[in-house]
């Protein structure tokens, strides 16, 4: 015995096929997704272990290369440096024998079932948040984030009320009251910045992402406090007070020029600043020729797997840098 469908129920049956069959396919490939998630946890959890040693041992290498310095540099921090990924001997030096130490590979090093690679850039290239003087503050505000004059105060007495201990806001600053008002609300710091981002939060800043962006850019939290004038760029150099564009350009070009290399002395920069008509007396307090806190960036490989660590290293002499901290991105 056979059943035939009308026509109307055979183009339903159809249907209803169709509607079974993109279900299905809508399971099958949250399944498949679900699956592939699942493995690749596991597999990350099984490399967990050994991506955290190599994350490790990238921050060692860091460690040992900060603790060396070529003959004549002990003094100083500059970018032809072995640490910042420079040649490693300044261009006078060029014929001289590297060291060992110098001719580590910094970039896939192959450690057991994996490589890692490192990258180490100094912190004080850039000016301090939580040490720069009031006036310095209120010129770049001025100066360089267009802020009007009557507005300074709001950002100067924020800032200030930010990292001061107490709750007694500043004239035009603003404490956890004011925060705590804010969705989601938070407390004021009351203690120095940890990380330039927290300035984010703050009064002034919060409400102006252009001046956040100037700062973040050209500001850390945690430093020596004094600019290396070999690591520093024209960009941050040029924030300073008595400087420009072109004076900037010129403390940074001198740094690499036959005649002058890096400076050995923050007195140095009277020599590029002398044909424009500048002593420099003006910039140099705020100067170094050493860095003491260095980022340093691991990427871990095992396999088709990476992952990225970030440390903080304060080097208090040769023989002793202290993690500050490390952690996975
Ligand atoms: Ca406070």
């Amino acid at each position: 015995m056979t059943f035939r469908l009308a026509k109307h129920d055979r183009g339903i049956a159809l249907i209803i096929v169709m509607i079974i069959i993109a279900a299905l396919t809508i399971v099958v490939t949250g399944f498949a997704y679900s699956m592939r998630v699942e493995a690749k946890l596991a597999r990350n959890t099984r490399f967990n272990p050994d991506m955290d040693w190599l994350g490790r041992s990238g921050v060692e290498l860091a460690r040992y290369l900060l603790s060396k310095r070529a003959r004549g540099e002990e003094q100083m921090d500059a970018l032809h440096q072995k640490w910042a990924g420079g040649p490693c001997r300044l261009p006078t030096d060029a014929t001289d024998e590297l060291e060992p130490w110098e001719e580590l590979e910094m970039t896939n090093v192959k450690l057991g079932n994996g490589t890692f690679s490192i990258k180490i850039t100094d912190m004080e290239r850039k000016l301090n948040i939580n040490s720069a003087p009031e006036p310095l503050l209120r010129f770049i505000l001025e100066m360089h984030g267009g802020v009007d004059a009557i507005d300074v105060d709001v950002y100067i007495d924020s800032l200030r009320d930010w990292m001061d201990p107490d709750e007694n806001a500043g004239l035009n600053g603003a404490e956890s009251d004011v925060y705590l008002s804010e969705s989601p609300p938070y407390y004021s710091k009351n203690g120095p910045l940890d990380h330039i981002t927290e300035l984010k939060l703050v009064q002034g800043f919060r409400e102006n992402p252009s001046l956040y962006s100037v700062f973040a850019k050209n500001f850390t939290a945690i430093s020596g406090g004094l600019i290396n004038v070999n690591t520093a760029s024209a960009q941050v150099l040029e924030l300073l007070p008595g400087m420009d564009p072109d004076i900037a350009n010129e403390i940074v070009m001198f740094r690499t020029s036959p005649e002058g290399g890096p400076y050995r002395n923050p007195n140095q920069i009277g020599v590029p600043l002398e044909r424009f008509g500048m002593n420099g007396s003006s910039i140099q307090q705020f100067l170094a020729i050493e860095s003491a806190t260095f980022e340093v960036e691991v990427t871990a490989k095992i396999g088709s797997d990476s992952r990225k660590y970030i440390s903080l290293l304060r080097r208090l002499s040769p023989k002793d840098i202290r993690i500050l901290y490390f952690h996975s991105q």
